[in-house]
């Protein structure tokens, strides 16, 4: 068997986690979100391909990237949930599992657009409001998938 992937991809603005409004996304750096998903990985075989960008149309180049490579995503698109067409099209042409991660609970904000994520209608499935955990709960899930799939 050839290599095997889990992308975890991350919108605009995240590049600022544990720098901004930690009493809402928390003191964890992206670093740190990377370092547990790695470490949730460790033993599995599965490597990782951790990204994040500001562009949107570095996120779609991403994610044709993973269509190929990935047994599965995790996508944390932040202000691209709400407005980002290109990527939510991208997202319909991956095959595999794709699971949306928001740290905060998306529909327990101030702001109401913010429960409005054009994404969830697509992907597999959700994890909101449970800050970092949610990115290795994610990629635990993926592994169990897999897993199955294997068994
Ligand atoms: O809860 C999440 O993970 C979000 O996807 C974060 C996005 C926000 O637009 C979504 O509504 C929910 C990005 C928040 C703004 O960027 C910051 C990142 C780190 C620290 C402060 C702001």
């Amino acid at each position: 068997m050839g290599q095997r992937f889990i992308h975890i991809l991350n919108g605009p603005n995240l590049d600022l986690l544990g720098v901004r409004e930690p009493h809402i996304y928390g003191r964890d750096t992206l670093a740190d979100v990377e370092a547990a998903c790695r470490a949730e990985l460790d033993g599995s075989g599965v490597d990782l391909v951790f990204r994040q960008s500001n562009a949107e149309h570095e996120l779609v180049e991403w994610l044709h990237d993973a269509r190929i490579g990935a047994f599965g995503i995790v996508i944390n698109p932040a202000a691209f949930s709400y407005a980002g067409y290109s990527v939510l099209d991208a997202l319909k042409m991956c095959d595999c599992p794709i699971i949306e991660v928001h740290m905060s609970n998306i529909h327990r904000r101030e702001e109401a657009w913010r429960a409005q994520s054009i994404m969830t209608q697509w992907v597999t499935g959700i994890i909101s409001g449970m800050g970092i955990d949610g990115y290795v709960l994610a990629v635990r899930h993926l592994l169990q998938i897999d897993r199955r799939n294997a068994a």
